[in-house]
């Protein structure tokens, strides 16, 4: 597994010690905190108590992710986002992502500041690898059956962990292929993406098998819906198995993982590291 995650020249994982990527959704119709940041100013307020809560890295992200969740048009998403970029990146050294599909909106964020593409769909927009290329940006490429609006319909696969993993191949050598290195690539299999519970927990259980891609691994569980299908807890519930299942992801061999529950995330990979005889080191710039 590689350990090593650059993005604009900086280095945002460069050890064993997992980082931790705040959640700072701008949405009025998130999954699991829809409408709470909603607002530039709650937004960049969030941004800054995950910061001081512990947070690595903050992924920004104007548009909801969430089955069934509807597109938002290129100006509005625009609208929601780059404030709250350009605002954080002023006010923190946190370095920022920005969770987006459309090129123009990770054009005008990388511009405002943010350093590192969160891209659900693995740069498949026109455009998008270029910029990535040209900016020296991280990226996070994620494997997605389908889009947010039909993903969850009958999701058929006959061995989840391989296809997703030769996808998730093809797109790292599609990227390295225009310009964008492999140390700039996070790799991540998309728990909720297109899958039911059983292909998440086949993809949890064999994470190992995404080491082999030669890039730093990301997994993002937090509230998900197979954290229900296991607990029965309903969505403001669901920090404890949020954290456990993170963690337990980097016991797996994940590098970064994206939470909504900075602080109780970061004490959980203290308590790891301190259990291991490590100390949680911060990201080096
Ligand atoms: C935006 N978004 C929602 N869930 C995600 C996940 O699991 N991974 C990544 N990379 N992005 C996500």
């Amino acid at each position: 597994m590689s350990r090593r995650w650059e993005a604009k020249g900086r280095i945002i994982v460069g050890d064993d010690v997992p980082k931790v990527m705040g959640i700072v959704n701008v949405t009025p119709d998130s999954f699991s905190d829809g409408g709470q940041w909603a607002s530039a100013d709650a937004a960049i307020a969030h941004g800054l108590k995950l910061v001081e809560e512990g947070a690595d890295i903050l992924d920004v992200g104007g548009e909801s992710t969430r089955p069934g969740a509807a597109i938002v048009p290129v100006e509005e998403e625009l609208r929601r986002v780059i404030p709250v970029v350009e605002a954080l990146a002023r006010r923190t050294d946190a370095p920022i992502s920005i969770d987006t599909t459309k090129p123009e909106v990770a054009r005008r964020a990388i511009a405002a500041g943010a350093s590192i593409i969160n891209d659900v769909s693995a740069l498949r927009e026109p455009g998008m690898v270029e910029i990535a290329a040209a900016t020296g940006a991280g990226v996070v490429l994620m494997h997605m059956r389908g889009d947010p609006r039909t993903m969850q319909d009958n999701p058929v696969y006959n061995d989840v962990v391989a296809e997703v993993r030769a996808y998730l191949a093809e797109r790292v050598a599609w990227c390295e292929a225009r310009g964008v290195p492999r140390s700039r690539i996070a790799v991540d299999p998309g728990i909720g993406f297109g899958k039911t519970h059983e292909h998440n927990l086949s993809l949890l259980r064999n994470l190992d098998q995404f080491a082999t891609l030669g890039c730093v691994l990301l997994i993002g569980v937090s509230r998900k819906g197979t954290l229900k299908k296991i607990t029965g807890r309903s969505m403001d519930r669901r920090m404890p198995s949020s954290v456990v299942c993170s963690l337990a992801a980097c016991a797996m061999g994940a590098s970064v993982a994206r939470v909504h529950d900075v602080g109780p995330m970061v004490d959980a990979i203290k308590v790891w590291n301190a259990v291991r005889g490590w100390e949680r080191n911060d990201v080096q710039g």
